[in-house]
């Protein structure tokens, strides 16, 4: 199926029509924030199923039964998502701190977010990555556009032609926000080579104090190899119909760098040139490799 049949164009990006209804839209932009709500950001597959796991349990001080109890998407749910589900979620009666997901960029954000500023995990990955987990995405969820070749994908992926539009600008706008909002950035490159370093900052951030022991236990059961076996995050509940994984698994590979298995060096090349335009001006640090030296050797 087309872009025109599955996705709606939402303040200026691609909306998967099945999953994000107009109901739920409107439910978010109408959504009240409480100052203490923990968000957790992302452009699509940089690393949101990871935080769905780790942040409840460092909330819970190093107690499992939100991991192995409820579904990541209801534990943290996707605002843009809840709409529909909203009596079912009881967002409003949650406890405080409440956690919640979002992808959408940052001029996208409800007139609530911009008044009580709650806390924003923001995570960032290698926009090759995310390119690459992306593909292999698309081309197993029933309710996006297959993601045809390589190329063609690779082009769609820097015009911002696929859901929740483009990487650089969700980057750039998050990015934007450093000095005014309530903002810890992540990496996914980070977490990667050190989760229990990522764990502490965050719980830090989060104003929790955990022991080493409980932070390594944290590591240990969030860990890609240990989080992939459960039912509870690793969509396996979810119909196939809706995802396909004998195609690719949600839960894929859990790597940084798996790119140079998918792009060409000229695809890669292709990708850089567009990264510089984009990215131009961008006073930020960002955690992977010096970019444009992350060709296949
Ligand atoms: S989504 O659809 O936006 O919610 O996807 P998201 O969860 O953001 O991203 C999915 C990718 O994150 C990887 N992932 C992990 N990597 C390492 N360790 C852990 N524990 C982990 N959990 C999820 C997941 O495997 C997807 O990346 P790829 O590269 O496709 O494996």
């Amino acid at each position: 199926m087309t872009e025109a049949e599955l996705y709606m164009v939402y303040k200026g990006v691609f909306i998967p029509k099945l999953y994000q209804r107009l109901e739920s839209l409107k439910y978010y932009e109408e959504f009240t924030f409480r100052p203490d709500d923990i968000l957790i950001v992302t452009y699509p597959k940089s690393g949101t199923t990871w935080m769905q796991e780790i942040v409840p349990v460092i909330q819970s001080e190093g107690d499992f039964t939100p991991i192995d109890t409820i579904p990541n998407w209801d534990r943290v749910p996707w605002l843009e998502n809840a709409g529909s589900r909203a009596n079912i979620l009881k967002l409003e009666q949650r406890p405080s701190p409440r956690i919640f997901a979002t992808h959408f960029h940052y001029n996208m954000m409800p007139e609530s977010y911009f008044k009580v500023k709650p806390r924003v995990l923001y995570v960032f990955r290698n926009p090759k990555d995310v390119f690459t987990s992306s593909y292999h995405f698309h081309g197993m969820v029933s309710y996006l556009v297959n993601p045809g070749t390589v190329d063609e994908f690779l082009q769609k992926f820097i015009d911002g032609k696929i859901m929740f539009g483009s990487w650089f600008d969700h980057a750039k706008g998050w990015i934007s926000a450093k000095e005014s909002d309530t903002i810890c950035y992540m990496f996914y490159e980070d977490m990667i080579r050190d989760l229990q370093g990522s764990i502490s900052k965050l719980a830090s951030f989060l104003g929790k104090t955990l022991s080493q022991d409980i932070v390594a236990k944290i590591a240990d059961r969030c860990v890609f190899k240990n989080m992939k076996q459960n039912k509870m995050s690793n969509y396996s509940m979810v119909p196939t119909n809706f995802f396909d994984q004998q195609k690719s698994e949600f839960l894929r590979k859990g790597t940084s760098g798996d790119w140079v298995n998918m792009m060409s060096p000229a695809q890669s090349d292709h990708f850089d040139a567009a990264y510089k335009e984009k990215m131009i001006n961008t006073n930020f640090k960002f955690h992977w490799d010096s970019f444009c030296q992350v060709h296949a050797q």
